[in-house]
């Protein structure tokens, strides 16, 4: 029998499968549905400093080829993350769970990764740079300078294994000139992609979320061959140490089996699990060992990062 068994800086996980930050990781309630599935680890909803209501509804809208939300960063704090993260740990010693978190500028940025650092907290924070959704507040890591200067100031200080969230890149300089500022930092790991940001779903005449006059980030089928090609682009481009976490338009056993050939090391499921719930790890997980069956792959090493060329 085939093993999706896999692992991001000696840290081992029984499945590569996991949920995408935004979904069913809200509340303690949600998160524990994903711990009771067949998942191999979970990450929460991105916490920031304070509890926040996010934007006004609807903001989470399901289409047929995806999703669009201008969630707003609804969360119930680092506070409430952290210490649950924590109780877990003393539960399941053996598993370990992703804390993902951000602010709403740098210095609340920094004061949360200094609270996280300073707890009992040892699993992955995984740092997204890439909140399409709070008005006036841009993607930080489409300014690479900025991008940069975090990172240094983070790593004087943080010294557990840290991750960040990208967002999508559409250019070849631009995934050369990130990659290289990500090159200089110990990171654990990057994921791509968060949800391409700021589309449009138009229904009748009419948008279909409230805030930001309709605009949102796209999820789903809509993004996977972008989701693809940045993990593969980083995967050539990044030191061997960080690992991928592949994220975008999964919803079959075939699109986690791409995002491994692409060079993910973990496969985060957004779209697909909010319309499917927590079940859907169970059949994701057969899916993907049916294709390792019939491929002759015992194990996610012998084809992650084997895409071939024409
Ligand atoms: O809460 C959101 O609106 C949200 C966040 Br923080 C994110 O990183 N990605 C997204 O699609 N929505």
């Amino acid at each position: 029998m085939p093993t999706t068994q896999t692992t991001i800086q000696h840290v081992s996980f029984e499945n590569c499968l996991m949920n995408a930050a935004g979904v069913y990781c809200y509340s303690k309630e949600e998160l524990e549905q994903v711990i009771n599935s067949s998942a191999g680890s979970f990450v929460t909803k991105t916490a920031t400093l304070e509890a926040r209501l996010g934007n006004p509804e609807p903001r989470y809208i399901n289409t047929s080829l995806g999703s669009i939300n201008s969630m707003g960063l609804p969360n119930l704090s680092l506070h409430y993350y952290l210490e649950y993260l924590i109780e877990l740990q003393e539960i399941y010693k053996e598993r370990t769970y992703f804390l993902s978190l951000t602010g709403l500028n740098q210095e609340d940025i920094h004061k949360s990764l200094k609270q996280v650092q300073e707890s009992e907290f040892n699993g992955f924070v995984e740092l997204n740079l890439s909140c399409p959704n709070v008005p006036g507040k841009p993607q930080i890591a489409y300014d690479f300078e900025t991008t940069d200067n975090i990172l240094k100031q983070v790593f004087s200080y943080y010294k557990k294994p840290l991750g960040i969230k990208l967002p999508p890149y559409f250019d070849i300089v631009h995934f050369d000139q990130a990659a290289e500022i990500f090159n200089r930092y110990p990171l654990a790991f990057v994921n791509c992609i968060n949800s391409i940001g700021n589309g449009l779903i138009i229904e009748d005449e009419s948008v279909v979320i409230k805030p930001k006059e309709g605009f949102g980030g796209l999820g789903g089928d809509y993004i996977k061959p972008t989701a693809l090609a940045n993990v593969h682009a980083f995967y050539k481009r990044l030191n061997k140490s960080i690992a991928i976490i592949g994220t975008g338009g999964v919803k079959t056993g075939r699109d986690v089996f791409e995002h491994i050939l692409c060079g993910a090391s973990m496969v985060q499921v957004g779209t697909a699990l909010q319309k499917e719930g927590p079940e859907i790890f169970e059949r994701l997980t057969r899916e993907l060992k049916a294709i390792m069956e019939e491929k002759g792959y015992k194990t996610l090493e012998e084809f992650r990062g084997k895409l071939n060329y024409l």
